[in-house]
């Protein structure tokens, strides 16, 4: 087999966002556009000669045919070896823990996460580091910068490799390892909860609806929750992935996952519902009647978690993204723990877990995870939320009305302007920015702003700077709104706009988000005049 050197010359715009490159997949699959990305990983990395890789994706559309371009051309680099998903298929955290356990020096996950798939829709590509967590800005500058001087990449002319057989076979020189992507992500799984007492929970006839969306987690769904833990058969729904996700958007939220929502809030609905994205790294949880936004949560889950085995000596502390409520802030006073405020992106986590900060963190947009693995962890979340429900044998409902009557509630939305024209929304940053300093003492809608500034994160552990990651207006009473651009979006800009208001009289912990954020929100479309700029009247999603 030989290895053949190709000429090529940069891209533009393969610039690493929120979370690995995302784009189009016609635009990943134009001539040169997924080899240049990857030759430039290898750069970024200081090459791949004799590593030990991680490979897999969510089954998206177009994954299979980038695996067996990544694999010949790890082959061509000199990789000692690399380890597939059976059928190009790992979940994202499946991926972070195969790293951690076979002790690899990194790993390719093909995802465009929550974003569609297909020919028409989205790919992407992510390299995650040794500690099985997305690489840190530092690499991600790295690679951006091998993209603008690549002026060639090396790949192996070669046969496919056939990935559906589990077991070992050569590239040239280069060991391919198959692997059932389920079985040593469900082991870990085993270790961390409490099985028996959730076998105990469906045996007593709890109902349970999981919505895998068409996407990666069916499969890890079906085998943990049906064959290990004895859930009927009919709890994991649209369990078989699919590439372009049945057509529809791999988004856990309650306007992606509606089916799911309105099954939930019917009378006779399961006694707990859950949802996961594309790749599998993200969450809703809703019990019945009642829906608990991600930043809860992650407070819900801190809050009970020494109810699980693996963390049954308490948290080490919590960590959030800026964006993310502060109701975990109230827990982890509780606990006499820190809550670190981190910007938006399971990277900045990294750092925190594996300096042993931090025990769970999360964030808004529908990720909790802890320090089992390095990504954010769907599945992971349902499992802890089941093991807490059979300790506390109360409903979700139940231990929501618990979590505010001790910790007052944090009142959260986030609203979403997609696709939007990325000068306007440049220009409504640009203009907010501009005015940071004269907001304090100002009202907007009524509410008198306290400060605003611009989030900025010095990671506590290497000392490195973020700056630029976000803007926060903070108002008297404890609301706040934050706005950002999207680092994860593939069609103009998207504007997030996360709004947060804080209640401590139990007689409103039962008011519509919408109604009791309703002065913030007003306060926001005023102070960036958002109708004005993005010319839209209302917001294209809220969660
Ligand atoms: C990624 C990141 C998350 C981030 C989310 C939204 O999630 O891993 O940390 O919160 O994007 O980012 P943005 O607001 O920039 O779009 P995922 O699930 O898409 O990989």
């Amino acid at each position: 087999m030989t290895v053949t050197t190709v000429p090529t010359s940069p891209i533009e715009g393969q610039k690493p966002g929120t979370s690995g490159l995302r784009k189009k997949t016609a635009v990943f699959m134009q001539p040169h556009y997924l080899e240049n990305f990857v030759q430039s990983i290898w750069t970024a990395i200081d090459g791949v000669e004799g590593k030990t890789l991680v490979l897999g994706g969510d089954g998206r559309y177009f994954g299979d045919r980038a695996a067996q371009v990544i694999l010949r051309m790890a082959a061509a680099s000199g990789a000692a070896k690399v380890i597939v998903g059976q059928g190009a298929i790992l979940s994202t955290p499946a991926a972070s823990h195969m790293i951690r356990l076979r002790g690899a020096d990194g790993g390719i996950i093909m995802s465009a996460s929550h974003n569609p798939g297909g020919p028409k829709a989205d790919f992407g590509v992510k390299y995650n580091v040794a500690n099985g967590g997305p690489a840190p800005e530092s690499v991600t500058a790295r690679m951006f910068e091998a993209t603008k001087t690549i002026s060639e990449y090396q790949i192996l002319e070669a046969q496919d490799v056939d990935l559906s057989v589990i077991g070992e076979t050569t590239l040239g020189d280069m060991v391919v390892e198959v692997v059932d992507p389920v079985s040593d992500y469900a082991d870990l799984m085993a270790e961390l909860f409490d099985f028996d007492a959730i076998r105990d929970l469906f045996a007593g006839g709890f109902t349970l609806r999981f919505d895998a969306m068409h996407a990666v987690t069916g499969p890890y769904a079906r085998h943990i929750l049906v064959d290990t833990l004895g859930a009927p058969e009919d709890s994991v729904v649209n369990a078989v992935p699919s590439p372009d996700f049945g057509g529809g958007h791999p988004d856990p939220n309650p306007i992606w996952a509606k089916d799911l929502m309105d099954i939930m809030m019917s009378p006779d609905g399961p006694d707990f519902g859950a949802a996961s994205d594309g790749d599998g790294d993200r969450n809703m949880i809703v019990g019945k009647g009642c829906y608990v936004t991600p930043s809860d949560s992650l407070a819900v889950l801190a809050a009970n978690a020494h109810l699980a085995p693996a963390y049954k000596d308490g948290l080490a502390g919590i960590a959030r993204s800026m964006p993310t409520s502060g109701a975990a802030d109230r827990v982890a006073e509780a606990l006499g723990v820190t809550c670190y405020e981190t910007p938006t992106g399971w990277k900045f986590f990294g750092n925190l877990l594996d300096d042993g900060r931090a025990t769970l963190c999360g964030e808004e947009s529908a990720g909790t995870g802890s320090n089992h693995v390095r990504e954010k962890d769907g599945l992971w979340a349902v499992l802890l939320w089941l093991n807490i429900l059979a300790v506390r044998k109360v409903s979700v409902a139940e231990i929501m009305a618990d979590h505010w009557g001790r910790y007052g509630r944090n009142y959260y939305s986030r609203h979403d302007y997609e696709g939007v024209d990325s000068d306007a929304a440049n220009e409504l940053m640009d203009d907010l920015r501009g005015r940071l300093s004269d907001l304090a003492g100002t009202t907007a809608a009524g509410l008198t702003v306290t400060a605003a500034d611009e989030f900025a994160y010095d990671d506590p552990v290497d000392g490195s700077h973020s700056a630029g990651q976000g803007i926060r207006v903070f108002f008297e009473g404890g609301a706040r709104v934050v706005f950002r651009l999207s680092g994860t979006g593939t069609d103009g800009a998207t504007l997030r706009v996360y709004l947060e208001s804080y209640e401590t009289d139990s007689g409103k912990f039962d008011v519509d988000p919408q109604v009791q954020l309703q002065k913030v929100i007003q306060a926001a479309g005023e102070l960036a005049g958002i109708t004005v700029r993005t010319g839209r009247e209302s917001p294209d999603v809220i969660t």
